[in-house]
């Protein structure tokens, strides 16, 4: 037979395409040259495309989450499986599977060196000669910023420079622009593909064949170009199309209890997006349910919106709803009923325009016994039937008008059947049971894939030192690092990667990048700023679930060890007392960085120290989070009748502010993340500890307390989504701007995009006090409805809360040095 590559007769027979020894030697060596070369360049690169993304699954406890992320990585159901404690997380690689082109979530567990894949990944783009023709260079985007901001300071006042200082607003826009000096890299992959041999992907694969094993490849010569790299990872990337390209996902599994959703701001970050899950059984079941179901969503998405808007945009990340248990609501119709809740529900949240839909047509969702119903016709009463007695009468309408296209007043079971699966749905419903063997869970793979691909952080080109930096911090075993550390470290690697930046830029540039993809947690927050946490699940979410946690459902490791401490315990559970000897026992495994993780929980808001003793220790904490429903019994019934009343209302919509006279349902659409209330009360005990002798009365939504001499009551509005605070002294104003003042610390350090609003109460209306002050202070009255009330009505009306100016009016210059009867208004 003759050789196909010299056409020389070997004498070998039975292959088609046989090449002899001397020729598959040469290839090899031919081909291994190309391998190093192409990981040379990739070498001398200085950033890489890194195609990170992540993928948070929130919801509702027991809502199948755990299980639809085992659907998703192809693992089996589990029909009792335990509640998630915190969360988990996962690193997991999106590939496609060449023979069925289905996409295939795979748990990355073997790289450690994120740098060395990224570098063989560039590698491989370039042998296989590739252009990334789509990718932004992160430094020279950040650079431009910087560059936008000098000018700024020096030209604020221009017309022009404003028109630059909104770009500089709009990282990731102005990162869109084609920063030319990126194609750098791009030309080398070009010259390297022409100068290669393959032209075509048959022929790669054809050429693959020269090597087998990982072994054989570092047989030929031994050259350190390519042995200094993992020899499986560079088989990987020369057999598996599509490796170079594939997306690598942080994967989190949120647990879905209350507890713990004082942790969860910390982690919800910008890059990526959020499936949001819901059981299907409780959106069929009672009012009361269904309710719940749609508190828990309209919660989730106003987290989402609050935690991830783009300014620029007002979008933030995208959002896929998931309905589970579709083995049990299995009727397309259910679904489309369903849908249809949800979209009067949720058509005008704020979070709604990222909401990804799932056009059902795309696959065969539905079973052949639901297509293939008898031909006889329903009315309105029998389709409200079917969709059970609790359905909405008027979303039943809307789907009875929208299968009875004649208006005959009847429907045909087949008519009503061939809309509910031609429309689109709001949400994805899935059957956790059936696994990937779900046809929609393919779908949502891909749906996946694809906003991750859409998306601009996807595109850009991270410096290597940046990941060097990374996986310096990953490899040793330290959880968390002071940001002088980070520095040090970012400087061994190389940092800072621009002269403009400078390091300290550079690496507050760096941790944000990688915070927002999930990898680290750092908040450039002032109390926590110094931070750096390198692995946030075990070093915060597993020691603080050992204290916040539903007992009856998450039982602690030191659980047996802990209730032998009897009152301490029973502390813990009625008053959400913690002694610092229980917390001994409960973080037993943690003794090492026991001081270090209670001081980031207290800057975290998770504890509350009390009052110390007398040698000035503090021997047990407040944790807000824990404290229980119920009334303050006898403090709450002795409090007098008369109180000035106001509201502090929340809402992720800036427009609010500018709105006054707003009526209850106007309220109703703002929003209350769950864990403000307890954050912000547990600074206000601190308060009450420094400036009261008063003992603080506490329950999980309300609380008596007092700052100073001025005692006042604070509870949590939910429907209203609002704080009510009643103030039992005649000037209201200081109780409130502590307040004030405590709420803006909060918010700052975890939910900033949420906006409070003083209301005060009048008739029907509630006006907004900044609204109010300011048109006094320009003598203009203010509409409530249809009527005018003029500023001495609003004066009179509002008297305690406005800025009091009658003293000032006399002097020049006020040095207040005592709170008296004569001078209490202005201090
Ligand atoms: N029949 C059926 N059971 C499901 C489905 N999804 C989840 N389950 C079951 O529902 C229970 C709760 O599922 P999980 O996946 O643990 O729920 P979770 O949302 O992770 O719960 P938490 O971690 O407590 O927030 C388990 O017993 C699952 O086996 C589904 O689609 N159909
Ligand atoms: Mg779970």
């Amino acid at each position: 037979m003759l050789c196909c590559n010299c056409a020389l007769d070997r004498g070998f027979e039975g292959y088609d395409q046989w090449a002899c020894h001397h020729c598959k030697a040469r290839l090899r060596r031919e081909k291994r040259e190309r391998i190093q070369d192409a990981l040379k360049q990739a070498e001398a690169a200085e950033s890489v495309r890194w195609n990170r993304s992540q993928l948070s699954v929130v919801g509702k406890g027991r809502a199948g989450k755990t299980a639809f992320v085992r659907a998703m990585l192809g693992k089996a159901f589990v029909a009792d499986s335990q509640s998630t404690v915190g969360m988990e997380g996962m690193t997991c690689e999106l590939s496609t599977v060449m023979t069925s082109g289905e996409k295939r979530w795979r748990e990355q567990t073997d790289f450690s060196c994120e740098l060395a894949l990224a570098q063989v990944r560039q590698a491989a783009t370039i042998y296989r000669g590739k252009a990334m023709h789509d990718s932004y260079d992160l430094i020279q985007s950040l650079e431009a910023q910087v560059h936008v901001e000098e000018k700024k300071v020096s030209h604020s006042e221009t017309h022009d420079d404003k028109t630059k200082q909104k770009d500089a607003e709009r990282p990731e826009r102005r990162a869109a622009k084609r920063i030319d000096d990126t194609t750098r890299i791009e030309h080398k992959v070009e010259a390297s593909s022409s100068s290669s041999n393959f032209s075509s992907q048959d022929e790669v694969v054809k050429d693959n064949k020269l090597f087998t094993s990982s072994s054989e490849l570092n047989e030929v010569n031994g050259d350190d170009g390519i042995s200094k790299f993992d020899q499986n990872l560079v088989m990987k990337s020369m057999h598996e199309e599509g490796f170079d390209d594939a997306i690598v996902f942080e994967l989190w599994d949120y647990g879905g209890q209350e507890v713990f959703y004082a942790l969860f701001h910390f982690f919800i970050t910008k890059y990526g997006m959020y499936a949001v899950l819901f059981n299907m059984k409780d959106m069929m079941a009672g009012e009361e349910k269904v309710q719940v179901c749609l508190d828990f969503i309209d919660f989730w998405l106003s987290t989402i919106y609050l935690h991830t808007r783009d300014p620029s945009t007002q979008s933030c990340s995208p959002i896929l709803m998931v309905g589970t248990f579709k083995d049990e609501v299995s009727d397309p119709l259910q679904h489309l009923y369903i849908s249809k809740v949800l979209e009067r529900k949720f058509q005008s949240h704020l979070a709604w325009p990222s909401v990804r839909f799932f056009d059902s047509k795309a696959c065969s969702t539905y079973d052949d016994k639901n297509s293939s119903e008898s031909s006889s016709h329903l009315g309105f009463k029998d389709l409200q039937e079917r969709l059970g007695r609790n359905s909405n009468a008027e979303v039943v309408r809307e789907l009875f008008d929208l299968c009875d296209t004649k208006r005959s007043g009847k429907v045909s079971r087949e008519a009503v059947l061939k809309v509910a699966m031609a429309e689109t749905l709001v949400f994805f419903p899935v059957d956790n049971t059936k696994s990937h063997r779900d046809p929609v869970i393919p779908l949502i793979l891909k749906e996946i894939e694809q906003i991750a691909r859409d998306a601009d952080y996807i595109k850009h080109r991270v410096p290597y030192a940046w990941i060097k930096s990374f996986d310096k911090m990953m490899a040793s075993n330290r959880d968390v690092y002071r940001l002088s550390e980070v520095e040090t470290l970012a400087r061994g690697c190389g940092m800072p990667s621009s002269r403009k930046l400078g390091l300290k830029q550079e690496v507050l540039e760096m941790l944000k990048y990688l915070h927002n993809l999930g990898k680290i947690m750092y908040h450039h927050e002032k109390s926590l700023s110094d931070y750096v946490i390198a692995k946030p699940v075990d070093f915060i979410i597993r020691p603080v679930t050992q204290v916040v946690c539903e007992v009856s459902l998450h039982k602690p490791v030191y659980e047996a060890e802990a209730r032998r401490m009897g009152r301490e315990w029973k502390d813990l559970q009625k008053r959400a007392v913690l002694s610092k000897s229980l917390l001994q026992v409960l973080w037993k495994d943690y003794q090492d960085k026991l001081d270090l993780l209670v001081s980031l929980c207290i800057k975290f808001g998770i504890f509350v120290p009390l009052r110390p003793e007398d040698d000035g220790n503090v021997t047990s904490f407040l944790v807000p989070n824990l404290l229980r429903e119920g009334s303050l019994g006898q403090a709450e019934e002795s409090l007098p009748a008369d109180a000035l009343t106001c509201f502090m209302h929340f809402s992720s919509d800036a427009s609010l502010k500018d709105k006054y006279g707003l009526k209850r349902s106007d309220l109703c659409s703002g929003f209350l993340p769950s864990s403000l209330f307890s954050n912000v009360l547990g600074q206000a005990m601190v308060w009450n500890q420094c400036t009261s002798e008063m003992e603080p009365q506490l329950s999980k939504g309300k609380a008596i307390l007092s700052f100073g001499q001025h005692k006042f009551l604070l509870r949590e509005l939910k429907t209203e989504k609002c704080f009510e605070i009643k103030i039992f002294v005649e000037n209201p104003k200081y109780v409130l701007d502590r307040l004030r003042q405590i709420v803006s610390n909060v918010i700052a350090t975890c939910m900033q995009n949420l906006r409070p609003h003083i209301l005060l109460k009048s008739g029907s209306h509630h006006v907004n006090l900044d609204a109010l002050v300011k048109n006094v202070d320009e003598q203009s009255g203010m509409w409530f409805g249809s009527e005018l009330r003029q500023v001495e009505r609003l004066k009179q009306e509002f008297r305690p809360w406005l800025p009091s100016k009658d003293l000032l009016s006399s002097y020049d210059l006020f040095i207040s040095y005592r709170h008296g009867d004569f001078d209490s208004e202005l201090v």
